[in-house]
């Protein structure tokens, strides 16, 4: 079975991807938390290499850390980058979604600011549509090799939060075809129709794919 490293420092990410990803494949997962401290600075101009800056700062720390690294023996290291991209704002919050406010902003205070920013806006008032992406990066540590994978999700943004679950934007991200927001959704509702099931779905398929190549070679 395949070892696979999901670098992301967010819990709520991580449980997501293993629910996408476990319906498509049967893959060990595996989540380093906050605890681990890895060190990555998100300074690029696009979401692939924000991505890829992920992986890298996974590897980096793995090879400073060469006990766990044997120990954990992973065949493939995962990653994505995802943002909300709000059309009357030009497509911002964008690259910065996780930081609109500053570094480490709470998601209350990041929705805060976006429902100001829109209401400041006087193109907000005529539309509202809005899309999460979600660019996944997939390294193939045996073949030094990186891909990446995209998946969207569109939807309007409310003028007010509603629900509980989820995490992020969720609440204010409403999804015309449920008529309720993302953070109204239960997570195997929202783990069929979101931007980053639409990128695991194919990460886990082509891991699947090259699994299946090694062993046909064997
Ligand atoms: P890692 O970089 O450690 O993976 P992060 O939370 O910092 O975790 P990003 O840099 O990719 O992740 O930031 C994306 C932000 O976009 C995230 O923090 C949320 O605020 C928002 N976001 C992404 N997907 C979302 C979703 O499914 N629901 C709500 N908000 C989402």
């Amino acid at each position: 079975m395949a070892n696979i490293l999901i670098a992301t420092g967010n819990a709520h990410k991580f449980q997501e991807i293993e629910a996408i990803m476990g319906k498509v494949a049967a893959l060990n997962l595996v989540y380093l938390d906050k605890s681990y401290r890895v060190e990555i600075i998100e300074d690029r101009e696009t979401y692939e290499e924000n991505a890829k800056t992920k992986v890298e700062g996974y590897l980096k720390f793995l090879d400073e850390n060469q006990e766990l690294k044997a120990k954990l023996n992973f065949d493939f290291i995962v990653s994505e980058d995802s943002g909300l991209e709000v059309e009357c704002l030009g497509g911002a919050p964008g690259l910065f979604t996780a930081r609109y406010v500053g570094e480490n902003a709470s998601d209350t205070a990041n929705i805060e600011k976006l429902l100001n920013d829109m209401k400041l806006k006087k193109e907000c008032a005529g539309s509202r549509h809005a899309k999460f992406v979600c660019y996944a990066c997939l390294y193939d540590i045996k073949k030094n090799n990186f891909e990446y994978f995209y998946g969207e999700l569109n939807g309007l943004i409310a003028g007010e939060i509603s629900g509980t679950k989820g995490f992020g934007y969720d609440p204010v991200f409403f999804i015309q075809a449920f008529n309720k927001t993302a953070a109204q959704l239960n997570s195997s509702e929202k783990n069929k129709i979101s931007h980053r099931a639409t990128a695991f779905k194919k990460v886990a398929e082509a891991v699947s794919k090259r699994e299946q190549c090694k062993s046909d070679d064997k």
